[in-house]
């Protein structure tokens, strides 16, 4: 089960962007928008966002609507140069509404899946990977490299398990720790990723981590000057984690709608 939003943390996201867009380029070299497009694997030059037309649909299934959600997917992507609107509309009818507005792409979220689809494409760009391939450029951009570079990922669930083999394909040595051993082992299985037995042992080895795991980070296990890349939500670091660790790098839903909405874009790329 993914982690899931609350209200009190999104309600925080609309009035904060430019703020955190600001952090984001101290910490890592690129503001929002480059980092999505680093993420994706894409040249600037190469997709115009201008005039891409996206809907955000709210979806009312299980445990239902998260106020300002669709409001934050849709702010999050304005500030990437695109058009985006809320529909009136939830479920099905807000789809046919969003259609008939005349969306390139619908965002829509339900309990188990969060997706960008791209209407004229019939394809889709999905939140986990989207999380993962952000964050883990991210953490690239912040260490400057992570070719040949130990890096550890804390949860081996869909983010952590996405960034931990995109992270391999970069030519890190990753390390995964997984409280469930299983999942890390049909990772490691497939790739050189290696396992960590002991989350503790494993973050006082290590000065760059991504941490995809909802697991709070006990701080005294911290390394001096860790750089953490962490999409795991809630928020995981204690006073002292905060204090011993050279940077954080963490926002509950920007980095991830970001690449989503670029990397959808990108299935309408003009070849
Ligand atoms: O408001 C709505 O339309 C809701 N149906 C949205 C539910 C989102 C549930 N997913 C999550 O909270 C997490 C996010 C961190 C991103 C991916 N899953």
């Amino acid at each position: 089960m993914m982690t899931r939003l609350t209200d009190d943390i999104v309600e925080k996201i609309i009035g904060s962007l430019d703020g955190k867009n600001e952090a984001l380029i101290s910490q890592t070299g690129m503001g929002i928008l480059d980092l999505a497009y680093d993420a994706v694997g894409i040249a600037p030059d190469k997709i115009d966002l201008r005039g891409v037309k996206v809907a955000a649909v709210p979806v009312t299934s299980g445990l239902g609507v998260i106020k300002k959600f669709s409001e934050s997917v849709a702010e999050i992507v304005r500030k990437l140069g695109m058009e985006a609107f809320v529909t009136e509309s939830a479920d099905v009818t807000g789809l046919a509404e969003a259609l008939s507005a005349g969306a390139d792409i619908v965002f829509m979220a339900d309990d188990i899946k969060f997706i960008a689809l791209n209407i004229r494409a019939g394809r889709f760009s999905n939140n986990s990977f989207a999380t993962a391939a952000g964050y883990v450029s991210a953490l690239k951009g912040a260490a400057e490299g992570l070719a040949g570079k130990d890096v550890l990922v804390l949860g081996a669930g869909r983010v952590g398990s996405i960034a931990a083999e995109l992270m391999a394909g970069m030519g890190a040595c990753v390390t995964v720790y997984d409280i469930d051993e299983k999942k890390v082992k049909d990772l490691s299985d497939k790739t050189d990723i290696k396992r960590a037995e002991d989350a503790g042992a494993a973050l006082s080895a290590h000065t760059l981590v991504l941490n995809a795991s909802p697991a709070a980070i006990d701080g005294r296990c911290v390394k001096e000057g860790t750089i953490f890349s962490s999409p795991g939500l809630p928020f995981p670091f204690d006073g002292l984690g905060m204090k011993k660790a050279r940077m954080i790098i963490h926002d509950p839903l920007d980095i991830g709608v970001a690449v989503m909405a670029v990397q959808s874009a990108s299935f309408s790329r003009r070849p």
